[in-house]
């Protein structure tokens, strides 16, 4: 059985990328993670692809790191694992990634999650770090994601009670995009998707990029890196495309260049 599900060319310009160990609840080992890496970086280098989508079951888009692949494990064997190379990867994914969530995004598939670009979650979705109950504590982003996400206080209350939380209160929270009923999850996230993906793809990719750059620098260093991208857009022939569509008041015909 597959571990991760492939569909690249599910939707024009989106891929569907499926957690596959339903009986695991989509427990992330280091086969799932080198395989999911895998495939989003092969999908990252086709050109028809625009947007990943990122999904698991009904039950779980992931309840979190393989704690039975973990358990015995000494600290210098999971240094010399270095599993982080293999979550730095994935990143580093430059298309936009959308999670759609259902059941339980636990541990490193709440922090897997939080990787992704945007989150749109089914009613069903439980959210929660709770690796503080296992002995341990987040290891895959959590502490910062979520503290960038939630704020402090709900962070600290999250990440040391290891209590989960509803859709709704992750919604509340700013940690997901839109909660909707599970049979819709899918559908929500390739409305979003497809969205994106009628978007010149150049301008897509540089404004993640800039995005993403706000978590890392001062507000200073982040306003230059945006104005670099933004200048670099007007090399592209969609940036040309665009506004001349404006001016003729007509349909951009963007071609991902
Ligand atoms: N790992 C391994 N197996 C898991 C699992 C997990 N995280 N979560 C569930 N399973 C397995 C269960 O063991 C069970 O298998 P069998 O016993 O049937 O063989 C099966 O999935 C169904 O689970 P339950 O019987 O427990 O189902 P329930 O509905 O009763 O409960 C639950 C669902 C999600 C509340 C419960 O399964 C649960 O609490 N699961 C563990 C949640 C958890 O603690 N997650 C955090 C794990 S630590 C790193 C990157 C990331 C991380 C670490 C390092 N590096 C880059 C190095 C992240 C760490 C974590 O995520």
């Amino acid at each position: 059985m597959k571990l991760v599900k492939v569909t690249p060319h599910y939707k024009p310009g989106i891929s569907l990328v499926q957690l596959n160990r339903p009986k695991e609840l989509n427990a992330l080992n280091s086969k799932v993670m080198q395989s999911l890496r895998d495939h989003l970086t092969s999908l990252d280098q086709d050109p028809k692809v625009k947007v990943i989508i990122l999904t698991g079951n009904e039950q779980a888009f992931a309840a979190g790191a393989d704690i039975k692949e973990m358990s015995d494990k000494g600290a210098i064997e999971m240094l010399k694992i270095d599993q982080f190379k293999t979550w730095d990867q994935i990143r580093k994914i430059q298309k936009p990634i959308i999670a759609a969530v259902s059941g339980f995004a636990l541990g490193g598939g709440c922090e897997l999650a939080m990787t992704c670009d945007m989150i749109i979650a089914s009613e069903s979705a439980k959210f929660g770090q709770p690796e503080i109950k296992i002995g341990v504590m987040p290891g895959a982003g959590g502490t910062q994601r979520l503290t960038r996400a939630v704020g402090k206080v709900r962070a600290m209350e999250l990440v040391l009670t290891g209590k989960f939380i509803s859709a709704d209160e992750a919604l509340q929270f700013g940690l997901v995009n839109k909660v909707v009923p599970v049979e819709s999850c899918l559908h929500e996230a390739v409305k979003l998707a497809t969205a994106i993906a009628k978007m010149p793809s150049v301008a897509v990719r540089l404004a993640k990029e800039s995005i993403n750059q706000a978590f890392e620098t001062h507000l200073d260093e982040g306003l230059q890196f945006e104005r670099k991208n933004f200048y670099l857009l007007f090399a592209s022939k969609d940036q040309k495309e665009g506004m001349r569509a404006f001016i003729d008041k007509r349909d951009p015909d963007f071609e991902g260049d």
